[in-house]
């Protein structure tokens, strides 16, 4: 590229431009160099640990970021300046899948340490925009990179240039906007200063955090400037643990302390805050049963006396019996989707209300609750010590015991059903909860399988269930391998993918594959949606669509005969052993030589595409068509209009 008015070919030292003080030093670099030397200096702390906030850089070139953030990876590999830190580069083979994989690495380190994603310009960015919204939505800090049209617009149209006849300062990158917590666009030089400083303010406040984008134009990228060496010094971003307000603890405290049937909830904030202690500390000083969300579960044990398991539409019947009739909801780190609460409907009890301890004011006040703004760990501590010597009504706790019980005995049914000819999905999860170690991971987001996990899955430690259901995108679940593994090194992770998921997204096999990546795939072959085909079905559509099949000749629909893809030759292509498993005891024999191998594998188990799944006790609000020639819609929505009549606002 040309030189910039004000670049000059060496001044290494003593420079003043910019406006720094006399006599402060500066270096001359490129814009990328100076990001990746700041990233790379940037550290989190949270109860005295500290931790490098960036543990790399997942990438894709293109001529958007080859000669900016490239080169100044490349530099910083093989030639580093004195002092300056390395940023760990991993070559993904897809944007969007990169940004799943920094969010489950994030997620793993407990969003105190996470990943930055640099991606070329056009179709490279907006490949990304389904990770960031995702990120978002979770509330796992990730930095996106993408890469941006020129700032001096002089080749305008650049190869991938969105172009807007109503104004120029406009690029696809804008579409980065509505789910990014931070996003700047870098035209000049000297931007970069405050635009990264605010960048890592909001990727390490548990409160604002999410994507935060940073758009890179491509002549920026690799302009010169003399950067003040302050600038790169090493930075601690302390993540905090607001304590609560006295005022707002006493309220919640006397809300707790007056009700007859309360029942906590338990979101990812417990986890991400690590407050199990906390958690289990407050439910045995109170007797208070404890739910979870998708994002909760874990966070406390699901065998702890308190423990009644998943609410919601895809909750246990125990947590979804004591959600009707509770008086008080104490929702804990949880932002309350419509899965928790069954669309408005679990929590029946006309009189019901709500206490919510959340870091994000915006969660803490939803269902009109008593606010209890703090980290999840401070509150509950709080709210334990302030409610010393308070205990529900032991025939409250008993009955909470006693319908755990039963669910137990549904759960074990479901473990073992012994179900044929093909094996329903429970019996594989029975078996991966009997063999899985407390501390390995478990990963899924998408398909059947979060529904029936949600009901089942025994967790035994806050480390074991990673479920991405705020986003539920299917996609995420091989790359949130990698991000996992890569995270926590030391534990098995195993990643449940369907066979939909698998055919949208099973390249960062072949990153896993390169980064000698021990983890282990396990392939539900059903042939189809086994979820959006029942929820096809409850809404009168009568699957259709669901299934992978090819079209026929004499009907020009998609009903002939499966479609004869091979997806066992399909993953053993990128490198992995692959086991096919036929019954549960060949799925077992495959674990444990999963397990004992030191190297990825996918066993790939053939299940019945119609079920059974868990009994379900709640609803979910799906809209069914008013109007329809079809019987099926018809009986459909007169059942939809019925179960509408059961939702409320909570007020
Ligand atoms: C990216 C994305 N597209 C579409 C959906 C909607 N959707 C949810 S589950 C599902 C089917 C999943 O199929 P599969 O992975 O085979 O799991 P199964 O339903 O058979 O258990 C679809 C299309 C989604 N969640 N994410
Ligand atoms: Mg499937």
């Amino acid at each position: 590229m040309s030189a910039a008015p004000d670049e000059r070919p060496s001044d290494r030292t003593g420079g003043q431009p910019g406006g720094q003080p006399p006599g402060s030093s500066t270096e001359r670099l490129t814009v990328g160099q100076a990001l990746v030397r700041f990233l790379a200096a940037q550290y989190t702390e949270r109860d005295g640990v500290e931790q490098a906030l960036f543990a790399g850089v997942f990438g894709i070139f293109g001529h958007g970021n080859v000669a900016g953030i490239g080169q100044a990876l490349v530099q910083n590999e093989v030639d580093p300046a004195p002092g300056e830190d390395r940023l760990k580069y991993f070559h993904a083979r897809n944007e969007q899948a990169m940004v799943h994989a920094a969010v489950a690495f994030a997620r793993t380190r407990n969003r105190l340490q996470t990943m930055a994603c640099t991606a070329s310009i056009g179709p490279g960015s907006t490949n990304m925009v389904t990770g960031a919204a995702l990120a978002t939505i979770d509330r796992i800090p990730v930095l996106l990179l993408p890469s941006d049209i020129f700032a001096t617009r002089f080749p305008d149209p650049v190869l991938q240039q969105l172009e807007d006849p109503r104004t120029l300062d406009v690029s696809v990158n804008d579409a980065f906007k509505p789910v990014s917590r931070f996003w700047d666009r870098i035209n000049r030089p000297e931007q970069l200063i405050p635009s990264a400083l605010a960048a890592m303010r909001v990727l390490t406040d548990p409160a604002e955090t999410g994507a935060v984008t940073l758009c890179l134009p491509q002549d920026v990228q690799a302009e010169g400037h003399d950067w003040p060496l302050e600038f790169f010094r090493r930075r601690v971003w302390h993540v905090a643990r607001p304590v609560p307000e006295p005022a707002a603890l006493a309220r919640a405290t006397a809300a707790i302390r007056s009700a007859k049937r309360p029942l906590l909830v338990a979101g990812g904030g417990v986890v991400y805050s690590e407050a199990s202690a906390e958690l289990a500390a407050f439910a045995d000083a109170t007797g208070i049963p404890v739910a979870d969300t998708q994002a909760g579960k874990g966070a406390i044990a699901f065998d702890h006396p308190s423990a009644v398991g998943g609410v919601g539409a895809t909750g246990t019947a125990a947590a979804n019996a004591l959600a009707a009739e509770a008086d008080l909801v104490i929702g804990v780190g949880t932002r309350y989707t419509d899965f928790t609460t069954a669309s408005h409907t679990v929590f029946a009890n006309r009189d019901v209300a709500f206490v919510n301890v959340n870091v994000l004011a915006f969660d803490a006040a939803k269902h009109a609750a008593d606010m209890v703004v703090a980290d999840a760990r401070e509150g509950l501590r709080a709210l334990t010590e302030a409610l010393a010597g308070h205990r529900v009504d032991p025939a409250y706790e008993a009955r909470a015991t006693r319908l755990a019980a039963e669910w137990a005995a549904v759960t074990d049914g479901c473990y073992h059903r012994g179900h044929g000819p093909l094996p329903a999905q429970t019996e594989v999860f029975g078996a991966l909860n009997e063999l899985m170690g407390s501390e390995d991971i478990l990963i899924n987001a998408a398909g059947s399988m979060p529904g029936d996990l949600q009901a089942l899955w025994r967790a035994r430690s806050p480390y074991q269930y990673h479920l991405e259901y705020g986003y539920s995108c299917m996609g995420y679940e091989i790359p949130a391998a990698m991000g996992a593994k890569l995270a926590a090194p030391e534990r098995e992770v195993v990643t449940i993918v369907g066979d939909g998921t698998y055919q949208m997204m099973p390249a960062e096999l072949a990153t896993i594959v390169a980064e000698n990546l021990k983890v282990i795939v396990v392939l539900l072959q059903n042939h189809g949606y086994a979820s959006i085909g029942a929820l096809s079905e409850s809404v009168g559509s009568q699957r259709f669509g669901t299934r992978y099949r090819m079209r026929t000749d004499d009907t020009d629909l998609l009903d002939g005969p499966p479609v004869p893809l091979d997806l066992v030759a399909n993953a053993r292509s990128f490198g992995l052993d692959v086991i096919e498993a036929a019954t549960i005891e060949e799925f077992r024999a495959a674990y444990a030589t999963a397990a004992a191998a030191p190297r990825a594998t996918v066993i790939h188990i053939e299940t019945d595409l119609q079920g059974p799944n868990p009994p379900s006790s709640a609803w979910w609000d799906v809209p069914v068509a008013a109007e329809s020639r079809l019987p099926s819609t018809r009986t459909a929505h007169e059942a939809y209009l019925e179960a509408k009549q059961n939702q409320r606002h909570y007020l």
